[in-house]
């Protein structure tokens, strides 16, 4: 991206609903409406600031690598991408939920190698070890909530927030591992070269977020 712009990446769904009304209040409006719009690069009102919308768990790796200067990523999403080249200056305290591990009541007190199906690996498997728990963690993409119900595993790792999800297939929030909430992420040679655009849009945002509180 052209030197004079700042690049923000953005998630459909709640990180986008949830970023916009801050990036309102620091001055800075979509042109368009990713949710209807086919385009992945979004213009704004302001001709130096552009938004591109991808899907979150790559948020990070378009910072770190600087395809975008500035991102919003969920803590979930940030803990497996490890942080790499990237700075993560505000809590946006938005699209809030919590790690946790969950599955058929006191599934996880069984005796031996739990077997534990999650998205989130290296969360889970840094959760266990300090728990000297050894576990046989087994990746997948989504819907983890069906692994324990056909056998694929004792227990899973997922997001909770109302609970709606696990309770509608007869399992329940077993031990919290995280509280998550979304971040504002900036790459870190952005953080030298733009600097002062930089600290002006953090400093609003993070006023924007105070006012919220
Ligand atoms: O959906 P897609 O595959 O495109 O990608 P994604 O799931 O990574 O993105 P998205 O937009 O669904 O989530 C983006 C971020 O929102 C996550 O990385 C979290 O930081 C945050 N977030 C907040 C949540 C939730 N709340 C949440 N409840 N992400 C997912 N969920 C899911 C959860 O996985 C489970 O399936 O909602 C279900 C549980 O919700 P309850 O209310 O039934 O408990
Ligand atoms: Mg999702």
């Amino acid at each position: 991206m052209p030197e004079k712009t700042l690049t923000i990446a953005l998630s459909k769904g709640r990180i986008y609903q949830d970023t916009l009304p801050l990036l309102a209040e620091a001055g800075i409006e979509p042109a368009d409406d990713p949710e209807t719009s086919r385009k992945l690069i979004l213009e704004t009102n302001r001709d130096d600031v552009k938004l591109v919308v991808i899907r979150a768990a790559d948020v990070p790796t378009y910072v770190q690598y600087g395809a975008a200067d500035l991102g919003v990523s969920g803590k979930d999403v940030l803990m497996e991408h490890g942080g790499e080249g990237i700075y993560e200056p505000l809590d946006l305290n938005i699209a809030r939920c919590r790690l946790m591990v969950a599955g058929r009541p006191g599934a996880h007190l069984r005796p031996g190698r739990l077997r534990v199906a999650t998205k989130f690996v290296q969360a889970t498997r840094r959760h266990f070890a300090a728990r000297g728990r050894q576990v046989e963690i087994i990746k997948l993409y989504g819907s983890m909530e069906l692994a324990p119900l056909v056998g694929l595993a004792d227990c899973i790792v997922d997001l909770v927030d109302t609970g709606n999800t696990l309770r509608a297939n007869g399992l329940e929030p077993l031990e919290p591992i995280a509280d998550i909430s979304s971040r504002l992420v900036v790459n870190k040679a952005a953080m030298k070269m733009k600097s002062a655009r930089i600290k002006d849009l953090v400093a609003q945002l993070s006023a924007a977020v105070e006012r919220r509180r």
